[in-house]
């Protein structure tokens, strides 16, 4: 049995003095102040809400690990598939209030902290933000996590703990700067594991010779050794005791502190230039979004997490004492997006270097193991790397990537003997000067499936850039898995009152685990009393907003005006610079009319918010000029209330949770084809706010679920986009009036120096418009018309918004998780057996 390794009376002694985590606030408020008093040193005379938290917080951790613990033990004894997510970003936000809903232990906490002398609010508000990513592509990753444990599957999440996670954004007289997060100075959400640790290699050379029996054996010897040493972040689930993990790896030295010769002799500086080089890997986020550079320390973060990662899962596997051949039984390993690609050559080294199986033996192990997901269609973000710079840090892993093209393109060759032309561009490596490692296509080669994150986007893949490979592999490799977000973040946590009036039609909390329940609120999108209850709950929290914008920036907004919303990261495809020249617009107009008309106006806010990468000088650009048109228009008298322009300074995971829950529209306005999903989309639907949006990405289905009547959709469809960029190019390319008037206001001055603005306005008029601004700009102006219009009837308003939200269940990631699941991984929940004594080794 699985307790009998362990003596009895040992064992009687383990159970009597278990950790079994408080459930009472009597107990919650014991462990407060013994962590005030002993770990943070402190009384009651100086813990202020710092040390509140950092108490509360360490209470709540001890409480997971111990679930942590248990349910660690649950799986190995169970011996069943494990998944492992490797994703090189993962955003998670705070974790305090997260912790106690997904334990049901908030109001425990709320009490026994206000017994204690403090608002739980000001004390979950003093935890800074775990920003261990960039937007979708991370933050997707969090939710995951969430939905693997609250859904009780196997499952580890691995990463890179960065030191200094995305940047904090201040905006200095209209212009973004950058603030390094060092975010690490107290974080008692992690366990560091000083006993795991991994030496990785980088550099060095290969050395080939055959054995006695004549096979040809390859070492990797010399060049450099860093160490990973695992940090541990307990994943608890959404009312269960599954507690799952998050495994982050940081850079060390490998020789310990510094050179103690060097020290010796007078040389200080450069003997912890080693151990400085060797921290630089794990020591900060690459900053940019859709967009990759190829720089050698972004490719060292690549393979030193990466190896880290399957050292540790083969470590595991080989405990269970089983042949190799089943390691994909064992084993499900998803790749977020192509960062972890070389984890496929890691996992093929190994095998036939390391424990001396034949190529092919360990090629379909290889290929049965991975799953690989793609993000992006824009060209600018797929990863490649230069074969020089691969053959000088894992001259051993190009080998192997030239190995793999050469067998994939003999098999291509055998199926297509007469497509000289198919070979090379299907080829991994692209015959460029330098050559390039096409990392998308190796990721292909080496998973046994490949998945876009919504329908349009699957679909695309298939149709361009992995045209080529559904001919030679078959269209069944290729599958959609839309994206989803966690009801209990997004909706519980950040808007706790909608979710209790929720509860209190559909049958309580259980529609947390199941966001099909939402449907029963279609009953009630004509009940008066519901819809009062529900308008209330949108006003309360714009009014919250309006007070957020009050203390950030300042300026005074109506909470009972229209709040239009934009947050994400700034870039061109996503169109931040429409909506602007939209706002413009719109003042023109207002300044056009007489008092008269101006009061048939609805009010308007125009929200912005959104990091632009540190190097993207146009992102940055949209930015000044959204600031640059606030504090014109906001101080403009025939204005008044009918239009404010805000930015929020660093939009962040925890701001989205005042943010999201307070739009009355929100806006996804990519150009057709170029946003993969969109997930932001899904959680201000699912707040009960509308959105306007183009055909892109997954604001397709959630028309279909929510009903075109519910949603304002405008613009070109991604079918169209390929002529029209064409036409601009080589037709005549006339712009649109309305435009063309707001970039006569801008280059008048209204807003500043014009000269400040000309790339932004020059790449619509001079450059080819190459995200169609202007060609959707009238159906944009149109339709935000008809959002003024609709808005005025505040009943039909709060129906089609009930309507919305009843038919989001779809979107949950819950929903998504199990089809990875079933479709992608072939693995099985582990449920916990709730009858089982607290301690008992399950
Ligand atoms: C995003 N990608 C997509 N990438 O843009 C978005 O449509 C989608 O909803 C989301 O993934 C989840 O599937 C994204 O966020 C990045 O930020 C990468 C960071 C590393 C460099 C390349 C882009």
């Amino acid at each position: 049995s699985v307790e009998a390794s362990i003596p009895e009376p040992q064992r009687a002694a383990w159970k009597k003095f278990q950790a079994n985590g408080f459930i009472s606030q009597e107990d919650f408020e014991r462990e407060v102040v013994r962590h005030v008093e002993t770990t943070l040193a402190r009384s009651m005379f100086n813990c202020d809400e710092t040390a509140a938290y950092a108490a509360a917080s360490l209470a709540f951790r001890d409480r997971l690990i111990t679930e942590w613990n248990r349910t660690q033990q649950r799986q190995t004894f169970a011996d069943g598939k494990r998944v492992y997510y490797l994703s090189l970003e993962f955003l998670m936000g705070r974790a305090l209030d997260n912790a106690m809903l997904n334990v049901g232990l908030k109001d425990v906490a709320k009490n026994g902290l206000s017994d204690l002398g403090f608002r739980i609010e000001d004390i979950i508000d003093q935890e800074h933000d775990a920003a261990l990513g960039n937007g979708g592509l991370g933050r997707l990753a969090a939710c995951f996590l969430d939905s693997l444990a609250s859904l009780n599957y196997p499952a580890w999440g691995y990463g890179l703990r960065y030191r200094y996670g995305i940047f904090k954004q201040e905006i200095v007289d209209g212009y973004q700067v950058e603030v390094p997060d060092y975010w690490l100075d107290f974080n008692p959400w992690e366990f560091p594991r000083h006993d795991v640790v991994v030496d990785i290699q980088f550099y060095g050379n290969v050395r080939k010779y055959q054995d006695e029996v004549g096979k040809q054996i390859a070492v990797w010897e010399g060049g450099e050794i860093v160490k990973a040493v695992a940090y541990d972040v307990p994943i608890p689930g959404f009312d269960t005791p599954t507690t799952n993990n998050l495994r982050l790896w940081s850079s060390k030295a490998a020789s310990g502190e510094f050179d103690f010769q060097k020290f010796n002799s007078g040389d200080y500086e450069s003997s912890v230039a080693d151990q400085q080089r060797a921290e630089t890997i794990s020591a900060v986020l690459y900053p940019n979004d859709n967009l990759e550079r190829g720089k050698e320390l972004r490719l060292k973060q690549q393979y030193f997490w990466v190896a880290a990662s399957l050292y540790d899962i083969v470590r595991r596997f080989k405990k269970t004492k089983r042949a190799w051949a089943e390691f994909p039984e064992q084993v499900a390993i998803q790749l977020n997006d192509t960062h972890p690609t070389l984890a496929v050559v890691e996992l093929q080294r190994i095998l036939i270097d390391l424990e001396g199986l034949e190529w092919d033996e360990a090629w379909t192990i290889v290929t049965k193991t991975f799953g690989y997901t793609n993000h992006t269609v824009l060209p600018e973000a797929l990863e490649k790397w230069s074969v020089p710079l691969m053959q000088n840090l894992l001259p051993r892993h190009l080998q192997i990537i030239y190995e793999v093209n050469l067998y994939f393109l003999q098999s291509v060759e055998r199926k297509f003997p007469k497509e000289r032309e198919l070979l090379s561009r299907v080829s991994i490596i692209e015959e460029s000067q330098p050559k390039m490692v096409r990392m998308a296509y190796l990721a292909i080669v080496g998973s046994h499936k490949v998945n876009g994150v919504a329908e349009l986007h699957s679909d695309l893949i298939k149709t361009t850039i992995f045209k080529d490979f559904v001919k030679i592999f078959g269209p069944d490799k290729f599958t959609n898995v839309t994206n989803g977000i966690t009801p209990r973040r997004w909706l519980h946590q950040a808007n706790p009152r909608l979710s209790e009036l929720i509860a209190s039609k559909t049958g309580g909390i259980g529609f947390l685990k199941d966001l099909n329940l939402l449907n029963e609120l279609e009953k009630y999108v004509d009940d008066k009393e519901f819809k009062k209850e529900w308008a209330e709950i949108k006003y309360a929290n714009k009014v919250r907003l309006a007070k957020h914008i009050k203390t950030t920036t300042g300026v005074t907004v109506n909470p009972a005006a229209l709040f239009d919303i934009q947050v994400k990261r700034i870039h061109e495809y996503k169109r931040q610079q429409m909506n602007i020249f939209g706002v413009i617009h719109r003042y023109l107009t207002i300044k056009a009319m007489t008092p008269e008309e101006r009061k048939k106006l609805a009010p308007r806010v125009s929200i912005f918010g959104g990091k632009a990468a540190p190097g993207y000088w146009m992102a940055k650009t949209i930015i000044h000029l959204i600031n640059n048109v606030g504090a014109v228009v906001n101080k403009d008298k025939d204005v008044g209330d009918l239009l404010k322009v805000i930015f929020l300074e660093d939009y962040n995971v925890s701001k989205a949770e005042i943010i999201v829950p307070a739009s009355d529209v929100s806006e996804h306005i990519s150009t057709a084809g170029t946003e993969a999903s969109g997930t932001s989309n899904m959680k201000f639907v699912l707040n009960g706010g509308l959105i306007i949006g183009t055909c892109d990405g997954a604001n397709i289905e959630i028309t279909r679920e929510i009903g075109e009547n519910n949603i304002f959709l405008f613009g070109n469809l991604a079918e169209d986009v390929e002529d029209l960029r064409h036409a601009h190019t080589y037709g005549s390319h006339t712009l649109d009036p309305d435009l063309v008037k707001v970039f006569e206001e801008i280059k008048k001055g209204t807003f500043g120096d014009a000269t400040a603005f000309g790339a932004l306005t020059g790449a619509i008029e001079d450059h080819g418009d190459y995200y169609l601004v202007s060609d959707d700009f009238h159906s944009y102006i149109q339709t935000q018309a008809l959002v003024d219009e609709a808005y005025k009837n505040q009943d039909e308003w709060i129906s089609k918004t009930i309507m919305s939200v009843a038919r989001m269940g779809f979107f949950s990631s819950d929903r998504c998780i199990n089809e990875y699941a079933e479709s992608i991984w072939n693995v099985e929940p582990l449920s916990p057996k709730k009858e089982t004594a607290p301690g008992l080794l399950m």
